[in-house]
């Protein structure tokens, strides 16, 4: 029988109100089960681990995402497939933290969530949960139909490392604007192998070492230098730049060497777009072509939440600055997309 590993985190999927202030407040996996009775008539054997404490995700952070590495992979042989829930206000960065973590996995790992507690009659989390399962046992010629982080919302799945949280209230709460969905939820469960990650051919590892000394620098127009200053003079070792349309920034002096002061101090400063659709491409505009020339790097398609959690994970393996910046530029769990 297909066994599958249920590892429960918290997010508003098991919350139920506090009556003395009003608030949703994360509560035992029990609850979860009791209020869907359905789990018991699924044809798999399924398992529970229950994080302790469990969170709202806004808590998550890199030793959390170190431990449901290190979970996943004491329990790699026992299970075919694993399904984690999760908050949504940060699922997409933990699923975006796990793709770079267990690094030739050969088996689904399926986030989830919900946008109402499990307790609520119009609650969307049934579905989520019982479809996330599903998808985490279907097997095609005896193999996992989806063996990499993935997660599943409101009948869609998504590559984790191209997903995005884009609404807090609808049901819809998740997108993935540069990459397809991987499987639809209708009648059918349809999924488009085509866009699906090979098997792949080495043996499973995981890496569950990050270096979280990072700063993000969002542009807008009018930004002083103060600011700026206050993130490139900061004693972070590296920078997402969230830059305008194609990766553009202002060409102010003062502004050009900020940054090139940063770099020759060593850091880090990776170029991403505030756009959530389409890419980076340096030296496209006049805007564009002083940074790639100081050595800026080009995150192309990659998520604001992929950019942050690659950039954590890249400098927690010791590797030197030429490397770092070499392999933030090419794919490596499929969370970009070169010269699209
Ligand atoms: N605040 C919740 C969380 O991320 C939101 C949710 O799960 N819908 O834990």
């Amino acid at each position: 029988m297909t066994k599958i590993l249920i590892i429960y985190t918290g997010g508003t999927i098991g919350m139920v109100n506090d009556a003395k202030t009003g608030t949703l407040i994360p509560f035992d996996f029990q609850q979860i089960q009791e209020n869907v009775p359905e789990l018991a008539r699924l044809n798999y054997q399924l398992s529970v681990h229950s994080f302790d404490p469990i969170l709202d995700s806004s808590n998550m952070n890199p030793e959390i995402w170190a431990s449901l590495a290190k979970l996943i992979r004491d329990e790699y042989d026992r299970f075919d497939g694993f399904v984690i829930l999760h908050g949504s206000d940060t699922m997409s960065f933990t699923a975006s933290a796990l793709s770079f973590m267990l690094q030739h996995l050969a088996k689904p790992v399926v986030l989830t969530g919900s946008q109402l507690p499990i307790g609520e009659i119009r609650t969307d989390a049934k579905e989520n949960l019982i479809t996330a399962l599903e998808i985490a046992a279907t097997k095609k010629d005896g193999k996992p139909m989806v063996p990499e982080v993935c997660i599943y919302f409101d009948y869609q799945l998504f590559r984790g490392n191209r997903s995005i949280k884009y609404n807090s209230e609808k049901f819809e709460a998740f997108s993935s604007p540069n990459y397809p969905i991987l499987a639809e939820a209708g009648v059918n469960l349809t999924f488009f192998p085509n866009y699906i990650l090979p098997e792949p051919t080495k043996p499973f590892q995981i890496h569950t070492e990050f270096n979280a000394n990072i700063g993000v620098l969002k542009m807008y127009p009018g930004i002083t230098e103060r600011a700026v200053k206050a993130i490139t003079e900061s004693g972070v070792d590296a920078i997402v730049l969230e830059a305008f349309g194609s990766g553009n920034t202002t060409t102010a002096p003062w502004f050009i060497d900020c940054l090139q002061q940063a770099i020759a101090n060593d850091k880090i400063i990776v170029d991403i777009s505030q756009c959530k659709g389409g890419s980076v491409q340096l030296g496209l505009y006049e805007t564009s072509r002083k940074l790639q020339q100081m050595g800026i790097v080009s995150g192309y398609d990659m998520t604001f939440e992929t950019a942050v959690t690659k950039l954590m994970y890249l400098m927690g393996q010791g590797l030197g600055t030429a490397e770092v910046k070499q392999l933030l530029e090419i794919s490596i769990a499929g969370e970009l997309t070169v010269g699209n």
